[in-house]
């Protein structure tokens, strides 16, 4: 069995939940990640730089920069393979975001016409603002009237063939111009990505710089659009995050993470993935006083819901729903003997889940006909009854709980306040009436906030579980820049206690606390789930829209003039590259860390990394340690802020050991 990994647990995970698990596994000679990635080092030099072509049959080909493998059989470059290998990446990662989004559409046409109880139109007024970008008449209408065309009109964004995607306009002008002019505003999500993978296909488009304007055009077709869509929608059906507003008693959310969330005495149900079609009903479900009770019946106090990866941060930041870990703790959580059951939906589900289950009385549970796991139990979900679904799940799980042969929950959690959509920034920076980001970019302006990064992705074993994320974050903090997180690196961050208020007190710059003192906010920022970068896209274009009105809080005209820099320090999945490529593609200088998937082309990569910057004004960046990603990422805000004339002197706070220990106690 495993154990073949070296590493010492400290050196797999900074979190202790984490370490103590992974410890508790190794006693069970149960298989982790960890260890399959030791299993699998070293890794194969030609996947690891881009240069292996499995696109036809006459190879795979493993091209090497000189001697006589320097071309495929077919007689491709190692540009032209790595090229093609980066932009099937962009088009998968694009095509998982962007069929969450379908799924999103074709329920919410449904819940307007009435046709799924329990699922209702709430918030309204967004309703009415998305209903604007789309065209559709709202005056003296009805509000699921309105809802079933804006459905439609969204779900008719995917099969689009021609023309652009509506929420393209949401860029400011000048970048919507460049893209014009480049030819790459998306016609429709699906065409993009089909046409990546037809120009990818053997003997098909050849030279690099073309295959990247459709790579950057899928990738648009992602950030501002299938991912966009499925916030928006989302936060129509189930509530944008921090709305109503202003109410004390739901904004911002504080919640609980780390598996210390899991409940002893009480019936664990765990939902991981993306989708949060099902789980928003397991959450209804597991409050319905006739469940409580049979739980009590069980032996069980009660029901508790929390929540792995991105499902899990699309619960928390709308209803405050614990969180029991993010990416690389999904096999953990299992392994604590303590979940009755794993609910699991779509993207970033491991399928040594039900093994690790077997060793356990956990039932792992698939909930769409998408992703079926050998061994997992698929739910018999009906569209037309999510509730009643969601119903007999929480009893199976109920009637599970009395199967329990000890738990192992490590009393850990930490405590976040999340839940910053656009609109609850907007509403926290100016109130209801005069909610704006014009105290954002006056910060900005003025210096007390240098700059925002936006740092997001996965974990990935290769590297310390969370150390990266956090290290990074904490020195950005430190040094003015206000961050805001999605994904598992908001978990991470969590985790960390870095997304409380008084992580302003104890660990950003004098002027990034002085603002978040006064707001009351934390210095990182919780915006949602992978999906929902978007909602960064539209926050970095209403800092470059709001100085278009008015002069004094001039940040540039574009979202390349702002003071901005983005990082995925762990990643591992091709949504992260599709994430990357629509910032970059945006205007953003954005870096990632572990590895990068194109060195085995030099050209290639010199043109991401370097002359992107003239053509997009944003470029793709690669830094191993969270030090050198965040002086990569501060002198790119620095860079900025003295191209537009708002820089003064100030040193960059440098970490080094002494200080880590410092801030760490
Ligand atoms: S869940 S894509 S591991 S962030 Fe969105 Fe986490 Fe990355 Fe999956």
């Amino acid at each position: 069995m495993p154990k073949s990994n070296d590493r010492k647990t400290t050196d797999k995970s900074r979190d202790l939940a984490t370490q103590h698990m992974i410890d508790a596994a190794a006693e069970k000679d149960l298989s982790l990640a960890w260890d399959r990635h030791a299993a699998q080092s070293p890794p194969c030099p030609f996947g690891s730089a881009g240069m292996c072509c499995s696109i036809c049959a006459m190879g795979p080909c493993g091209i090497m920069k000189e001697g006589k493998r320097d071309r495929g059989v077919c007689g491709a470059t190692a540009d032209t393979v790595v090229s093609r290998n980066f932009a099937r990446m962009i088009a998968a990662g694009a095509a998982a975001h962007s069929d969450h989004g379908r799924e999103v559409a074709q329920m919410f046409i449904r819940t307007a016409r009435g046709e799924v109880p329990g699922y209702e139109i709430k918030d309204e007024e967004k309703l009415r603002r998305v209903a604007e970008l789309f065209e559709i008449e709202t005056d003296d209408r009805d509000k699921n009237e309105i809802a079933e065309d804006v459905g439609k009109a969204a779900l008719a964004q995917f099969g689009q063939q021609s023309g652009e995607l509506a929420f393209i306009k949401r860029a400011p002008e000048k970048r919507v111009q460049l893209w014009r002019e480049m030819g790459i505003v998306p016609r429709g999500v699906d065409r993009e990505v089909v046409e990546i993978l037809h120009r990818t296909h053997m003997g098909v488009d050849q030279d690099y710089r073309n295959i990247m304007l459709q790579g950057a055009r899928a990738s648009l077709a992602d950030g501002w659009g299938g991912s966009m869509i499925a916030t928006e929608l989302q936060d129509i059906m189930f509530e944008t995050p921090g709305h109503p507003w202003p109410d004390a008693d739901r904004i911002p959310s504080r919640a609980k993470l780390n598996l210390g969330v899991l409940a002893e005495d009480q019936v664990n149900i765990v939902v991981h993935g993306h989708e949060p079609l099902l789980s928003e009903m397991v959450v209804v479900a597991s409050r319905d006083p006739e469940l409580l009770e049979l739980a009590e019946e069980a032996g069980a106090s009660g029901i508790n819901v929390s929540g792995i990866c991105c499902t899990a941060n699309e619960i928390l930041v709308r209803h405050g729903v614990p969180v029991a870990g993010n990416f690389l703790q999904q096999e953990l959580a299992i392994a604590t003997g303590a979940v009755e059951m794993m609910l699991v939906d779509v993207q970033c589900i491991m399928q040594s889940l039900p093994r690790v289950a077997e060793d356990f009385h956990t039932e792992v549970v698939t909930t769409t006909e998408k992703a079926r796991i050998q061994g997992a139990t698929p739910a018999e979900f009906d569209e037309n009854a999510p509730l009643e679904s969601a119903r007999e799940l929480v009893r199976r799980a109920i009637e599970n709980y009395p199967r329990r042969q000890g738990v192992d929950i490590p009393d850990i959690t930490s405590e976040a306040v999340t839940g910053f959509s656009h609109e609850y920034i907007t509403y926290m920076l100016g109130g209801s009436f005069r909610g704006s980001y014009a105290p954002l970019n006056s910060n900005i302006i003025d210096g007390r906030i240098r700059g925002v990064a936006g740092v997001v992705g996965c974990n990935n074993p290769a590297v310390k579980h969370d150390e990266t994320h956090v290290a990074l974050v904490e020195e950005l903090i430190a040094n003015d820049v206000l961050v805001v997180q999605t994904g598992c690196a908001a978990i991470a961050c969590a985790k960390a206690d870095l997304l409380r208020p008084e992580a302003a007190m104890e660990k950003a710059g004098d002027g990034l606390r002085e603002v978040c003192e006064t707001v009351g906010i934390p210095p990182v920022l919780h915006a949602g789930s992978c999906v929902d970068n978007s909602r960064v896209l539209i926050a970095l274009s209403e800092m470059v829209n709001i100085g278009q009105r008015e002069a004094r809080l001039s940040l540039g005209d574009d979202i390349s003039d702002l003071p901005v820099a983005g990082a995925a320090p762990e990643w591992m999945s091709e949504k992260a590259i599709a994430i990357g490529q629509y910032f970059v593609t945006s205007g953003v200088f954005t870096v990632f860390g572990v590895n990068f998937p194109t060195t085995g082309s030099e050209e290639f990569t010199e043109f991401l990394f370097e002359d992107y910057k003239d053509i997009l004004g944003g470029s793709w960046a690669f830094e191993e340690s969270p030090e050198d990603m965040a002086a990569r990422m501060i002198d790119h805000i620095d860079e900025k802020r003295k191209a537009l004339g708002i820089d003064r002197a100030r040193e960059r706070i440098l970490f080094d050991m002494e200080m880590r220990r410092k801030i760490d106690t």
